[in-house]
């Protein structure tokens, strides 16, 4: 089969985000765009060239197109072997999974996570290292370099691979693999979770409801949760992937998976819901009316962890990303073990992971996981919760009122600011940079102000700095505002604003968040003069 060498130029603007290149289709599918990435990678990751790639995407618009174009110029620039979920999907945690077991050098996954897909939505490509987690930013920084000068790309015009099969195939010299996407995923899990308590719980009329969002994980999760654990069918909702998500948007939050927050209303109410995001690596949790936020999720399962089996001697430490609550940090202290702050972005907990610093992490945007892979895993945060609550014999309520009683409650929001002049909001950030020097050792609003800066992270196992991940105003009372622009979306600006308030005694932990910050809002509204600068008198999202 002959290779080519095909001529390019340049596009300016594949810079890899906070998790991966994502933007508009149209963007992607002018001229050689993708193609171009995609050589940049193979240029730049050179184990890949004789090695073991994982191909997958999350099923959205152009995937399928991608993964033909990629496993072409994947033969032409030599890899031996390439491992392809049938029909193109592999969810992000499944894809690290395979990475792992299979000891490929890499993989490509094709998503742009809980943005909307189809042709007038986005898509998104990253490149995850063969400890199957995202590539760090020395990977992704020579990448986009590479991108920046590249003038040619090599394929081949063979024919495309038939992805609705499972089996082997030849392109040139390359073998590619078509894969069940499940079923090494499913195996994982069966290997992590009490499956006999979960199949008790189920069996006993505990009702449950998971929402794939028309995303990835309708597969995994029939699969698992009905066929492995007895969950009656119908269990997942929306279950069959869709190229444009159903039209809605496959973010998991109690604005977009509304229809399932629904399910747990009323006398009928399941006991537990849930819900995954387009590519599977996001959860919601939610109990029969109640809601639990990403960030106390990750504090409840740390100090739970001993009663997963493969967690059944304890864990090590924990990770949380900055702007995350600190109700897991409370639970570290307890159990005597270690709690690091990392910036936004899974790719930060990666080294922690291989070093067996820490076992479980996450982040307040509906990101949870484990040692297990090197990703955040919708699935293994659904399995893990029915794990403890199988083993407690409690509800998720009881769980969760229990925990801030030990613990103390922290009061969490994340206030979302979508689409937002670009210039605009690099000026309100800059101006509040300016401004902390002034903030430090002062108060605001009555508040003492213990610190003011812009957060910046040293990897304590490889001592990379990250600077600039996020400016956070710290108060004596345990309050924090923390501000940073949103690193994956594809239109202007978003500007997010997290706000947390701690609440020690247990007779005031029942307020609505929005009430109990209520104040806090206010500073931070006027610190950052967001209506004058923003032109929004409020959020588009809260959660
Ligand atoms: C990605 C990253 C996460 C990050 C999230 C939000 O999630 O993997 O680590 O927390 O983006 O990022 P931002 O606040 O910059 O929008 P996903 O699910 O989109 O891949």
């Amino acid at each position: 089969m002959p290779f080519i060498t095909y001529s390019t130029h340049p596009f300016k603007d594949q810079k890899p985000g906070t998790s991966g290149l994502r933007k508009r289709v149209e963007v992607f599918r002018q001229g050689h765009y993708l193609h171009n990435f995609v050589q940049a990678v193979f240029d730049t990751q050179t184990e890949l060239i004789g090695g073991t790639l994982v191909l997958g995407g999350d099923g959205r618009f152009f995937n399928r197109e991608a993964i033909q174009i990629i496993l072409k110029m994947a033969a032409a620039n030599g890899l031996a072997r390439v491992l392809v979920g049938q029909n193109g999907l592999l969810s992000t945690p499944a894809a690290s999974c395979v990475i792992r077991k299979y000891a490929a050098a890499g993989g490509l996954i094709l998503s742009a996570s809980h943005n909307p897909g189809g042709p007038d939505g986005d898509f998104g490509i990253k490149f995850n290292m063969a400890n199957g987690g995202p590539a760090n930013e020395q990977l992704t920084d020579a990448i986009f370099a590479r991108t920046l000068e590249i003038a040619d790309f090599r394929s081949t015009e063979g024919d495309d691979i038939p992805l609705d099969t499972v089996g082997s195939y030849q392109l040139g010299d390359m073998s590619v693999e078509v894969i069940d996407p499940v079923s090494d995923y499913a195996e994982l899990m069966a290997g992590i979770f009490d499956f006999e308590a979960i199949r008790g719980l189920l069996a006993g009329g505990f009702r449950i409801r998971f929402d794939a969002m028309h995303a990835i994980t309708g597969p995994y999760a029939q699969r698992i949760l009905e066929q492995q654990l007895g969950a009656p069918a119908g269990t997942v909702i929306n279950a069959e992937p869709k190229e444009d998500f159903g039209g809605h948007h496959p973010d998991p939050n109690l604005v977009h998976a509304a229809e399932l927050v629904a399910m747990t209303k009323g006398p009928e109410g399941a006991d537990f819901a849930a819900a995954s995001d387009g590519d599977g690596d996001r959860n919601m949790i939610l109990g029969h009316d109640f809601f639990v936020t990403p960030s106390d999720s990750l504090a409840v399962l740390a100090a739970n962890a001993r009663l997963i089996p493969a967690h059944a001697a304890g864990i090590p430490g924990v990770a949380r990303s900055m702007p995350t609550s600190q109700a897991v940090d409370h639970v570290a202290r307890d159990l005597g073990i270690e709690c690091f702050e990392t910036p936004t972005g899974w790719k930060f907990f990666g080294n922690l992971l291989d070093a067996g610093r820490i076992a479980f992490c996450g982040e307040e945007s509906f990101g949870t996981g484990s040692d297990h892979v090197r990703e955040k895993d919708g699935l293994w945060a659904v399995l893990a919760w029915l794990n403890v609550i199988a083993r407690r014999g409690q509800s998720v309520a009881d769980i969760v009122t229990g925990h801030w009683q030990r613990y103390g409650r922290n009061y969490y929001s994340r206030h979302d600011y979508e689409g937002i002049n670009s210039k605009a909001a690099g000026e309100l950030m800059k101006t509040l940079r300016d401004r902390l020097p002034q903030l430090q050792g002062g108060s605001l609003d009555g508040r003492d102000v213990a610190y003011a800066d812009d957060f910046s992270y040293t990897d304590p196992i490889d001592g990379s700095v990250s600077e600039r991940q996020g400016i956070r105003i710290g108060f004596a009372d345990g309050s924090r505002i923390v501000f940073r622009l949103s690193g994956t979306g594809t239109v202007g600006a978003t500007l997010r604003v997290y706000l947390e308030s701690f609440q020690p005694d247990p007779a005031q932990q029942q307020l609505d968040p929005q009430v109990a910050l209520a104040s806090l809002i206010e500073t931070a509204n006027r610190l950052a003069e967001i209506e004058s600068r923003t032109g929004r008198a409020a959020p588009d999202v809260i959660t």
